[in-house]
């Protein structure tokens, strides 16, 4: 039996007064959003006629969700976060910025503090014997092609498991393991010494991965680094690459891929000489070109909760 109540005076004076809408007190923008959001949900139970059980289930989802501390995740899996991208490619379009390196989703898994290296840096500090020695080196410009001085260039990565430092279940990992900050000279060039990432797959006992199961999705991203770049008088850049090769480049769970964020792997000899664990290595050539600030501001810096630890390892 479906009955359509959405309407009625009854539900949307009771939206109302749930929102506190047009209330004396509360934050107007948090009441704005939320009488619409719970109104959204209230009008689609009546149109889906969903059951009190299948509300019931989502509640208590919301629970394991939160308990299994995987909001952030599930928010890049729904295709949310790739979703604020896709807005603020838009806003770019708008506003007739172009030319830089595209942006891609940040990720649940990024920790603040990895200590600033002049240059270069060497950011495998646990060993880790199925991943081989990788170079990722590049040089960071301005739209003018020009190279940027003074750029911190963060990146950080899985290693071989798909885990990451700080979030590793098996505990495995120092703090800054895979995870390094470059600051450019006056060439605008960055390097990062470490080791080929493998691809990150949610928890399988997660609310992620069960939600993703209930849709028949994977949850499997490929294998991928993640970088911030930042200079004072650029727009800060959040993007990755993905490891040319990966079956699950065109098939992330959390839709980061992008066609011009793919470089070349290419096989290089002579890592012996510069201190890598194998004379054989990958190296990876990845420009970064950065857009200026808008009218001085930057428009693309994005808040969100992030994990913090503080550099024990001083090289
Ligand atoms: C990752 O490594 C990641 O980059 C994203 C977006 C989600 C889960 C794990
Ligand atoms: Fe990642």
């Amino acid at each position: 039996m479906s009955v359509k109540v959405f309407d009625t005076q009854e539900v949307q004076d009771l939206l109302k007064a749930a929102a506190n809408l047009n209330g004396n007190t509360g934050n107007a923008r948090f009441q704005q959003i939320i009488h619409r959001l719970l109104g959204d949900l209230f009008k689609a139970i009546d149109d889906l006629d969903i059951t009190p059980d299948e509300v019931w289930a989502g509640v208590n989802y919301l629970n394991k969700l939160g308990q299994d501390g995987e909001a952030a995740l599930l928010a890049a899996g729904l295709g949310l976060e790739k979703y604020l991208d896709v807005r603020m490619d838009a806003e770019d379009k708008a506003t007739g910025l172009d030319g830089g390196t595209p942006r891609t989703i940040e990720g649940p898994l990024y920790v603040a503090g990895a200590p600033v290296r002049d240059g270069v840096a060497k950011i495998d500090f646990d060993e880790d014997a199925n991943a081989g020695p990788l170079i990722i080196r590049g040089t960071v410009k301005g739209t003018d092609g020009k190279p940027i001085a003074n750029a911190v260039v963060e990146c950080w990565h899985a290693n071989s498991n798909g885990f990451y430092s700080h979030f590793d279940p098996t505990g495995a990992q120092t703090d800054f393991n895979l995870r390094g900050a470059v600051k450019t000279g006056a060439d605008g060039v960055y390097e990062f010494r470490t080791l080929m990432p493998v691809g990150y797959g949610c928890p399988p006992h997660g609310a992620t991965q069960q939600l993703l199961d209930g849709l028949g999705r994977h949850g499997n991203r490929p294998a991928h680094v993640h970088f911030f770049i930042s200079s004072g008088d650029h727009r800060k850049l959040t993007t990755q690459f993905n490891i040319e090769g990966d079956p699950l480049i065109w098939d992330d769970f959390a839709y980061a891929t992008r066609e011009e964020l793919i470089p070349h792997v290419v096989e290089k000899t002579g890592g012996a000489a510069l201190g890598l664990k194998a004379d054989a290595y990958k190296h990876i050539e990845f420009d970064v070109v950065l857009t200026p600030l808008l009218q001085g501001r930057d428009n693309q810096i994005v808040q969100r909760p992030r994990a913090a630890a503080s550099a024990t390892v001083e090289a």
